[in-house]
């Protein structure tokens, strides 16, 4: 499509949505269409946080702040909260906390928070956790269900028992081909399915660990204390929080929340249109290459003339990000970011920095775009293929600053 076009068609997106016209029309710059930030943190804080942006209080649904993606590790006390079911054990002993590891197995096991600690070797993994739903208030038209912004997310230092030797110790049966996950939070009417997931025994892998600690602390409460799965590079629908059983099974198990919800269209595109929608879904698992802008947030006031360095965070399923372009000039010319020495890993956030210097007054829209290992990037975010899940959106990231004379 020839730029002018889509920066016209960009516009009309951007017309349409919510909050989106006043500052796209003073900006110079074409809007992409990507939302504006406009989310405030609540007044209060729910225990072992700090004041989130607050959806809903039962069940807590609580989002990170932007500003808290300028920097590399997600503190726990900032992280993002997402639970389905309002029905939250309010207090766990986890001196009498048992895990079970049942089904097809030799030995059915029941194992203390102590045990799992000293039975089984320590392995640490930094891995980004992501919600499917991360950003779904940026699709057009907005999808049902919680209206994310970017903050549905963050990356943490996860330490635990490997998932394999566990069920190793409990030995799996011939046949064995599902692994199924429940935690301990219950719905209000026994009638509800509760908040149960599956894995495919094939999709099993070293780094896939029931983790007890969070950057080298217990887990926060809504977080999933004591302990919760680990599934790097996948998305989080099936890291259960509160883990207090493993079911293995012999064929695929129907569940709720694996054949209804978390899916999208099993076509080539991954898209379809709200009248005409794919027949066919699939799992979203495996999560697309995206990044976020920690600094500046938009309606940040920066000096003309004067430094800016702007920072952030990008990341994929785990095969890795090459390389984060920052853009000043709505997407036409873009320019390498520099980024951190990659050390915490495929699975974890790759910090960013870009330094520039404003020149005019006005206001200014600065875009990131990161590119992984296989050569996926991120396209527009109106460009982003819709589905009816409004899952794994990945447009471009904005800000939009006023620069001061
Ligand atoms: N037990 C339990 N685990 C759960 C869920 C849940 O509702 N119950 N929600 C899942 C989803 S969809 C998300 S996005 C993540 C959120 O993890 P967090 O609350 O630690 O950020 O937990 C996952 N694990
Ligand atoms: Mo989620």
């Amino acid at each position: 499509m020839p730029r002018r076009e889509f920066f016209k068609k960009a516009a009309t997106v951007a017309g349409s949505a919510v909050v989106g016209s006043t500052l796209a029309e003073a900006s110079e710059v074409p809007s992409t269409g990507h939302p504006i930030d406009n989310r405030k943190v609540a007044d209060i804080a729910f225990p072992q946080k700090r004041p989130l942006i607050t959806y809903s209080d039962r069940p807590p649904l609580l989002e990170t702040p932007r500003e808290v993606f300028a920097q590399p590790i997600t503190p726990n006390d900032l992280f993002f909260v997402r639970w389905h079911m309002p029905m939250i054990p309010t207090y766990i002993n986890p001196h009498k906390f048992h895990i079970t590891i049942d089904g097809e197995v030799e030995t059915p096991l029941r194992l203390s928070l102590a045990s799992l600690k000293k039975e089984f070797e320590a392995v640490e993994i930094t891995s980004v956790l992501q919600c499917g739903g991360n950003n779904r208030s940026a699709f057009h038209p907005t999808p049902g269900g919680i209206q994310w912004g970017p903050g549905a997310m963050g990356c943490a230092k996860w330490k635990g028992a490997r998932l394999k030797d566990v069920l190793a110790k409990a030995g799996l049966k011939k046949g064995a081909s599902w692994i199924k996950f429940n935690g301990l939070e219950k719905p209000v009417y026994t009638k509800t399915d509760g908040f149960v997931r599956a894995l495919e025994l094939e999709k099993l892998h070293d780094q896939i660990i029931i983790a007890y600690e969070m950057n080298g602390e217990e887990l926060p409460y809504l977080n999933g204390f004591p302990v919760r799965l680990i599934l790097p590079g996948f998305y989080s629908d099936s890291w259960i929080k509160m883990l207090s059983n493993i079911t293995v099974t012999s064929s695929k198990p129907q569940l709720h929340f694996m054949d209804h919800a978390y899916r999208i269209p099993d076509n080539d595109c991954e898209c379809e249109t709200p009248d005409n929608l794919a027949p066919k879904t699939k799992p979203i698992e495996e999560m697309n290459v995206n990044s976020l802008i920690g600094y500046p947030v938009s309606g940040t006031k920066v000096k003309a003339n004067a430094q800016l360095i702007v920072r952030g965070v990008a990341f994929d399923g785990g095969h890795g990000i090459v390389k984060v372009e920052i853009s000043i000039d709505g997407g036409q010319s873009w320019q390498e970011a520099k980024l951190d020495d990659g050390k915490q890993g495929s699975y974890a956030y790759r910090s960013f920095s870009h330094t520039l210097t404003p020149k005019k007054s006005g206001s200014l829209t600065i875009m990131a775009k990161a590119t992984n290992t296989k050569g996926e990037t991120q396209p527009f975010a109106y460009e982003v293929k819709w589905n009816r899940g409004g899952y794994k959106f990945n447009g471009i990231d904005e800000v939009t600053v006023e620069v001061v004379a």
